[in-house]
């Protein structure tokens, strides 16, 4: 039996630290915008309910996954944010590509991890169709911007 899944919005507002005076960098893919766009939008609405002010979020847009590498490198690199989330969304098509963007996005938002003190928030999104990625983006399954928000100011509140 499929184990039930964690609805990707749900979180105890109790438990997450205010994002009051907190600086949040955001980069996000065009490829599937509306699934991106969905995710962009949430993850900026959870961290203004948790306190963070419009002008301490900072928008990047990147066209496809694979320069999430580069955004999400350049924001951290700037030391102007306490935290990076890349937003993205890779769906499963009749060729390889898949396999290297998901590989290639991951290990790249992994190394920065380990390099920088940032922390950088994975918001990759990759599914095998555009039905799994809408119901993770708002759907049935909830929206991973929010998980995404959430997760950044939980690392924040721990580390900084
Ligand atoms: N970028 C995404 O964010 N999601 C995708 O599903 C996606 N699929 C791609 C499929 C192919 C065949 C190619 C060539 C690129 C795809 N990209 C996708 C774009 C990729 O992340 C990057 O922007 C381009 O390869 C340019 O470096």
């Amino acid at each position: 039996m499929a184990t039930a899944l964690h609805n990707l919005s749900d979180y105890d507002a109790q438990k997450v630290a205010s994002g009051k005076g907190r600086k949040i960098g955001i980069v996000y893919a065009d490829w599937n915008s509306e699934i991106t766009y969905a995710l962009r939008d949430g993850a900026v609405k959870t961290l203004r309910d948790n306190g963070v002010a419009e002008e301490d979020i900072t928008l990047y847009n990147v066209p496809g996954s694979f320069e999430l590498i580069y955004g999400a490198s350049q924001m951290v690199k700037s030391n102007k944010y306490d935290a990076v989330i890349a937003i993205g969304c890779v769906i499963r098509g009749d060729t390889p590509h898949f396999d290297y963007i998901c590989e290639g996005v991951t290990a790249g938002l992994s190394q920065l991890n380990v390099q920088y003190d940032t922390p950088v928030i994975f918001g990759l999104i990759t599914t095998n169709n555009l039905l799994q990625a809408q119901e993770r983006s708002g759907g049935r399954h909830g929206n991973k911007g929010d998980e995404c928000a959430v997760t950044a100011l939980q690392m924040i509140a721990q580390f900084k």
